[in-house]
């Protein structure tokens, strides 16, 4: 048994479709996703603004509600929870140069509307939580945009979002690149600074992706930690990458374990569990057939449970021995050999 609770987005069940090729499965509906992570053993679902109103630009914002009502009466069937809304801010032709940061003041008012409409959408699925991976705010061309006015312009969105509705949460997913070239809020170390600069700083914490880290060449399990630190890991999106090439999201722990163990370690030392979901933000591979969709689902769940259970076993006063003394190399050793199923 897991002390964690998990969700998982729609986009984790996908086609197989990658940049140079076309879909190699078939499309699953909504509410088969929805029943099936419900048997999987997740508790909540993530959502993209229109994974919930998939024609929302062509709605009024009172339709917008009432469709979001008809997903939630389908979330409730299943017993699942909402955990987030994220607008999706780099598929439409408004947003070819980004959102909050687009070089064009029109496109600038259209990722505006759609945040505020994820608020909407949000709060008719029962959350309070607005997740913004800021997919096109960087640059392809470097000298396209000024990385000050733009981040004033991320923090500005943000203090919008704010004042639209008073107890909204918003949460950041730093990545560094992809499919920019170069972003502006590439860490959880830029949304700390982005956070603190906004009118209500308890209110804008991080989404740290495990894979996202990696591209930065950071080590995730630190980067959740200094989220950690300042109270301001409001969600999770473990997953594996291996290397800084293309973004992987790989399933959870497939590539380095002792990495995967040391994030769900610092995990438990702070009992997030209390504070919020463990999001697995994790694709089958292309060449994954149909009737194996939720494979790299059931896995990833699998493998943070056999590592949650590696974590309480982790002998605290024996490691602490160890490093009173400087022994560093023991403890790695322990460490390892706690991961191979030696002691
Ligand atoms: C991209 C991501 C995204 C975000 C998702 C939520 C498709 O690297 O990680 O997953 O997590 O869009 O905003
Ligand atoms: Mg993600």
């Amino acid at each position: 048994m897991s002390k964690f609770k998990f969700t998982v987005g729609p986009w984790n069940v996908h086609a197989g479709a990658d940049s140079y090729g076309p879909e190699t499965r078939d499309h699953i509906d909504l509410e088969t996703k929805f029943r099936k992570f419900s048997e999987i053993g997740f508790s909540a679902v993530q959502f993209h603004d229109d994974d919930v109103v998939p024609n929302m630009n062509d709605l009024t914002v009172e339709e917008i509600k009432a469709a979001a009502r008809a997903v939630k009466a389908k979330l409730d069937k299943y017993g699942l929870a909402a955990e987030f809304v994220a607008p999706r801010l780099w598929m439409d032709p408004h947003t070819a140069d980004g959102g909050f940061t687009s070089t064009s003041e029109e496109d600038r008012k259209f990722a505006m509307w759609r945040a505020f409409r994820s608020i909407d959408i949000a709060r008719e699925l029962g959350c309070d939580l607005i997740v913004l991976w800021l997919a096109r705010e960087g640059t392809l061309c470097a000298e396209s945009k000024s990385a000050v006015t733009a981040t004033r312009q991320i923090v500005e969105a943000i203090n919008e979002m704010i004042r639209y509705d008073d107890t909204i949460r918003i949460c950041i997913e730093p990545k560094p690149n992809e499919p920019i070239d170069r972003s502006f809020c590439g860490t959880i170390g830029h949304v700390m600074g982005v956070s603190a600069a906004t009118i209500d700083p308890k209110r804008v914490g991080g989404n740290l992706e495990s894979a996202h880290a990696v591209l930065a060449g950071l080590d995730p399990a630190n980067e959740i930690g200094f989220a950690l630190a300042f109270d301001k890991l409001f969600t999770v999106h473990l997953n594996d990458q291996n290397g800084i090439r293309y973004d992987q999201d790989k399933s959870f722990g497939v590539e380095n374990l002792r990495q995967a163990f040391n994030q769900i370690k610092i995990l438990c030392e702070n009992r997030y569990w209390e504070k919020g979901y463990v999001g697995l933000d994790v694709k089958a591979m292309r060449t994954t057939k149909d009737e194996d969709s939720y494979e790299h689902l059931k896995n990833s769940l699998a493998i943070f449970k056999a590592l949650e259970e590696k974590v309480d076993r982790y002998d605290y006063e024996y490691a602490g021995k160890l490093i009173a003394n400087r022994q560093f190399e023991q403890l790695e050793m322990y460490v390892v050999n706690l991961l191979m199923g030696v002691c």
